[in-house]
C-alpha cells in the first residue's frame, strides 16, 4: 500500500505523506516513495512541487523511523541513511519545494521541512528538533541545515530542549514564511506554487542553486570534521543512546545517565 499519495498539476506537483498509522515516520520505504515521486516530477519539468500530509493531520511527521534506527556501534545518521537521501534531494531539486505544515514536525522530519525552500504553517503546527530527547548524535550537516533555518540562539534552545516551537512564534523568529488558517491553507499553497511556475524556471533554479551553496559555505578543517566525528561515535556508542532508543520503543520515560 503506497505511503504517499501523488498529483501532477499543471506545472505543480505535489506529495501528500499518508501514512498516518505510523505518523507518517521516514522510514526507508517513505523516503524512496518521495524520491521517486521528486524523480518523476523533476522527468516532468515541474516548476514547484509541495511536500505535505493528509488533510487536518494531528502530525505532518514523527521523524525519523526510530525502529530503523541502529543499535550501537554504527553512525545512525551517516551519509547513505535514508533521511540523508531525502534531505539532499530537496535541497538539489531543480524547482523550489513548499513545505505545507498541518500538524506537528519531529526531528528528522523538522530537518527535511528546513530543508524546503518555503515553510507555510497552519496555526497548530509545531517545530520540534529532538535528538537530545532520544540520545542521538545528529549529524553536521542536519546541525547546519537547522542553524540556517533559525539562528544560533534559537537552533540551541530547539536542539537542547527537544521542546516544540508553534508556528505563531516560528512565523515571528523568520523560521517560517507564513501562517495560514487551515482551511485556506492548500489553496494558498497551490497559489504561491503557480505564481513561482509562472516565473522563469532556469533563474529561479539557479538562484535556489546558488543560495544552496552558499548556505553550506562553511569552512571547516579536516581535524575539526575528525573531532566532530570522534564526538559523535562517543555518543552513539553510549548507553544512553541505546536507553533512548528503548524507552521509545517500550513507549517509556528515558533515564540518561551521561554514560
Ligand atoms: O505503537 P504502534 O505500533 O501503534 O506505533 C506508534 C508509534 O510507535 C509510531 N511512531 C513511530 N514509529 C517509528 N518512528 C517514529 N519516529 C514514530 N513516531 C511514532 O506511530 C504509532 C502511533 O504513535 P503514538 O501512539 O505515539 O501517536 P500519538 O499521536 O500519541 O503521538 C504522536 C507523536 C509524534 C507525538 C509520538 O508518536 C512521538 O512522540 N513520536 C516520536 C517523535 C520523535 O521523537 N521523533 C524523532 C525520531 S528520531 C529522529 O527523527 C532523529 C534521528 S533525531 O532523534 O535525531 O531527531
Amino acid at each position: 500500500m503506497p505511503l504517499l499519495q501523488i498529483e501532477h498539476t499543471g506545472d505543480v506537483g505535489i506529495v501528500m505523506l499518508d501514512n498516518a498509522a505510523r505518523r507518517n515516520a521516514l522510514s526507508r520505504e517513505m523516503v524512496d516513495e518521495i524520491i521517486a515521486a521528486l524523480t518523476t516530477f523533476a522527468q516532468q519539468r515541474v516548476r514547484a512541487v509541495i511536500l505535505r500530509a493528509a488533510p487536518h493531520s494531528t502530525v505532518w511527521s514523527a521523524g525519523h523511523d526510530v525502529h530503523e534506527l541502529p543499535l550501537s556501534g554504527r553512525d545512525p545518521l551517516g551519509w547513505d541513511d535514508p533521511l540523508r537521501y531525502l534531505i539532499r534531494e530537496i535541497e538539489n531539486f531543480s524547482a523550489p519545494v513548499i513545505a505545507m505544515i498541518e500538524g506537528s514536525v519531529w526531528g528528522g522530519a523538522c530537518e527535511t521541512v528546513f530543508a524546503c525552500d518555503l515553510i507555510i504553517a497552519a496555526p497548530g503546527a509545531t517545530f520540534a528538533i529532538t535528538p537530545a530527547r532520544l540520545g542521538v548524535p545528529y549529524n553536521i550537516a542536519g546541525m547546519l541545515t537547522f542553524l540556517n533555518g533559525s539562528n544560533m540562539r534559537i537552533a540551541k534552545e530547539m536542539a537542547f530542549t527537544a521542546k516544540p516551537v508553534s508556528a505563531s512564534r516560528a512565523e515571528r523568529l523568520g523560521m517560517i514564511n507564513h501562517v495560514v488558517p487551515a482551511d485556506e491553507i492548500e489553496a494558498f499553497c497551490r497559489t504561491m506554487a503557480n505564481d513561482i511556475a509562472a516565473n522563469a524556471p532556469l533563474s529561479i533554479s539557479v538562484m535556489k542553486e546558488q543560495l544552496r551553496i552558499l548556505a553550506g559555505a562553511h569552512p571547516m578543517s579536516p581535524q575539526g570534521f575528525e573531532r566532530i566525528q570522534g564526538l559523535r561515535r562517543l555518543v552513539y556508542d553510549s548507553e544512553d543512546y541505546i536507553e533512548g532508543i528503548k524507552a521509545f520503543k517500550e513507549k517509556r520515560k528515558p533515564k540518561f545517565t551521561g554514560e
